[in-house]
């Protein structure tokens, strides 16, 4: 079953990507489990793109299906939503990289857990983070990359963080595909990953005061 999911997405069977998505979304299988199926279909995608099989229509057309695929999953993934605020982050896909399905379910996720999210969007520039820092005064600051020519974005950004003097307010989380340990040393972030549970656990964490 998993692997048809992800195969009919690998072959833009759109139509029948949404049908099983919506289907076991309905029996009660978990959303995270249906995600992670998609996300190994995108990530067959982007090789077959690498190797020359498929081309930018392919990748735009993957999107879409995964784009449809999140709108079914997002009312099961955002189930609780308490009151007062867990905390605050400010999440963005930074100057020169407009992939943004990762950082949106990493913002679905987040908000489910009851944070409150600022989503600063795609081919964000420095001086938009360090404003919405400012304004906010976020517990986290999440970059989400794709492209590795992002990585410089990144650690330009969290300069310029700390130049303003803001860069001690916060815990700065990197992730995407492309993120490795290494990145998050380039950056000096607390934090990487390329798994959105894992991301939401450790805001959990550190909000409980486990990590602080
Ligand atoms: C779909 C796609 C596109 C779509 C994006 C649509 C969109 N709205 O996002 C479009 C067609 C626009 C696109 C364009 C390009 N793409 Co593209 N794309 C992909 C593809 C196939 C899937 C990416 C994706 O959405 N994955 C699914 C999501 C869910 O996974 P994810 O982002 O990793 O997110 C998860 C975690 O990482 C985590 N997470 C993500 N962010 C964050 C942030 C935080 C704070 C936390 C805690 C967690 C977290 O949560 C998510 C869920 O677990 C990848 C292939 C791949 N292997 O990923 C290539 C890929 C990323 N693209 C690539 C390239 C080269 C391009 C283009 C340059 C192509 C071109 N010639 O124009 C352009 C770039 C334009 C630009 N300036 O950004 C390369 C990058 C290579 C590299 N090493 O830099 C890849 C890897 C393909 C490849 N193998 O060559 N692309």
């Amino acid at each position: 079953m998993a692997e048809e999911l992800t195969a009919a997405l690998v072959d833009f069977r759109k139509e029948e990507v949404i049908e099983a998505v919506k289907s076991r979304a309905e029996r009660g299988e978990s959303p995270v489990q249906i995600l992670a199926e998609c996300r190994r279909g995108m990530t067959i995608v982007g090789e077959r793109f690498q190797t020359g099989e498929y081309f930018l229509a392919e990748l735009m057309l993957s999107g879409e299906i995964f784009k449809g695929a999140m709108a079914i999953l997002e009312p099961y993934l955002a189930k609780t939503n308490p009151s007062k605020p867990l905390g605050k982050v400010v999440l963005a896909t930074l100057k020169g990289d407009i992939h943004d399905l990762g950082k949106d379910i990493v913002a679905i996720m987040l908000k489910a857990q009851g944070f409150e999210v600022y989503n600063l969007g795609v081919d964000v520039s420095p001086n938009i983070v360090i404003d919405k820092v400012k304004e906010t005064t976020p517990d986290f600051v999440g970059f989400s990359a794709l492209i590795t020519t992002a990585f410089d974005s990144m650690k330009q950004t969290a300069i310029m963080l700390q130049e303003a003097g803001l860069r001690e307010q916060f815990k700065l989380m990197v992730g995407g595909g492309v993120t490795t340990p290494a990145v998050k040393e380039y950056v000096g972030a607390d934090f990487q990953t390329t798994d959105a549970t894992e991301g939401v656990a450790y805001c959990i964490e550190v909000m409980k005061g486990d990590q602080r």
